[in-house]
């Protein structure tokens, strides 16, 4: 029939909280927003044939594999999406890029400089064969902090002087919370460092539209030993938080701090810019509201009634909000994951490169290794290499 929309044939790899997010965002993409493509949910792998089924019928998946390297091969996938500890995001994507499948890899792009850069590299050359590739920072896709690019690139802000984020998480406070593979080097690659700061890096880099240029930075691990499932002492080989300065592209300061041991705070991802005429301020754990203050600006406010305002981030003209409800009626953690499904989605058709990719990916990955030589070396302030955009 003409006119009929091409299917996206999805598999993904990986079950867990990302499996379990990416496979809403496919869903409901389709549903709440006017797509390209139609998208099937094909195939979903695992190693464990009873827990991927389980999770194929939970999350609506029509099929199930237990080897990735079958799930690539299928001619009936079109799309590989990748939600699995970062120690299998290098072979799974390249290898899928080959195939000449898109992919979608879960941050952070891996658990290394050096892996970053051959996927970074695969991803241009399957690129110039129209293969596109994207890593999955969700948090530039809140409305809000989409907002506060806009911002920032009006020139609201003015000159840009500091950048302010933190990450705060509580989930490893109690020395006896089990061991898990993200506390293990060999699969994870680090701890707080590249689970939590690769997300206020590059929300810092796509706020501000400006690169890290260097850092200093220290990293700590407060309990170096934790019991497994069965109760067998493990050493922590990880970082439990990581604290670094940095300067960006224009001069500007940051700071940045991603801990899992801030007691009380849940999913504290905050982010506050301050310029030469105006400052914005973010909470993820308020997500719908960025605080903004203008100096001078079109509040018409001056002197003493001059201060932040706050900006619920709901209305239909904002970032992604015409899909969804009517002003005031918020928006979830899970929307952003289907924003980014969205975004994917519309560049594939379109031909081009999406946002991020895996140049940007890279980009994080190197800001992470230089945190981590400058905290190998007493914190001595460490250069990051520029890296040039993915060849289109
Ligand atoms: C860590 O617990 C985590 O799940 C991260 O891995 C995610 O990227 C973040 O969005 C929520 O917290």
């Amino acid at each position: 029939m003409s006119g009929e929309k091409q299917e996206m044939r999805v598999g993904m790899v990986g079950h867990a909280f990302m499996g379990a997010v990416h496979s809403h965002a496919w869903r409901t993409a389709p549903r709440f927003f006017d797509l390209p493509y139609t998208v099937r949910m094909t195939a979903i792998g695992g190693r464990d044939e009873a827990r991927t089924r389980a999770a194929a019928g939970k999350y609506g998946w029509d099929s199930v594999e237990t080897d990735w390297r079958e799930l690539i091969a299928r001619d009936d996938i079109d799309l590989v999406d990748i939600c699995t500890p970062g120690d299998t995001h290098a072979e799974i994507a390249i290898a899928a890029l080959a195939a000449g499948k898109h992919v979608l890899c879960e941050k952070p792009l891996a658990n290394t400089v050096a892996e970053a850069e051959e996927m970074a590299e695969a991803a241009a050359v399957a690129a110039e064969r129209g293969v596109r590739s994207m890593v999955a920072f969700n948090y530039r896709r809140v409305p809000a902090l989409a907002l506060a690019r806009r911002l920032v690139a009006e020139g609201r802000l003015g000159e840009l002087r500091h950048v302010r984020t933190v990450y705060l998480q509580d989930w490893l406070s109690d020395p006896a919370a089990p061991m898990t593979w993200r506390l293990r080097k060999e699969q994870a690659g680090s701890g707080a460092l590249g689970d939590l700061a690769a997300h206020i890096v590059d929300a810092a880099q796509f706020v501000t539209g400006e690169l890290v240029t260097g850092v200093s930075g220290q990293t700590a691990t407060f309990v170096p030993r934790r019991a497994n499932g069965h109760g067998v002492e493990e050493d922590v080989t990880v970082d439990d938080c990581a604290v670094f300065t940095a300067r960006l592209g224009s001069g500007a300061v940051a700071t940045f701090e991603a801990t899992r041991y801030a007691f009380g705070r849940k999913n504290a991802m905050r982010l506050e810019v301050n310029g030469s005429r105006g400052s914005l301020s973010f909470d993820f754990e308020s997500m719908n509201e960025l605080w903004f203050h203008e100096s001078g600006g079109d509040t018409g406010d001056t002197g003493d009634t001059e201060g932040f305002r706050r900006i619920l981030v709901t209305e239909g003209t904002h970032p992604y909000l015409d899909a969804w409800w009517p002003p005031g009626h918020l928006l979830g953690y899970e929307h952003t994951f289907t924003h980014e499904v969205v975004d994917l989605l519309r560049a594939v058709h379109s031909g081009v490169n999406p946002e991020p990719g895996f140049g940007t990916g890279l980009q994080v990955q190197r800001v992470l290794g230089a945190v981590q030589r400058s905290a190998e070396d007493e914190s001595r302030w460490s250069p990051v290499p520029a890296t040039a955009p993915v060849r289109t």
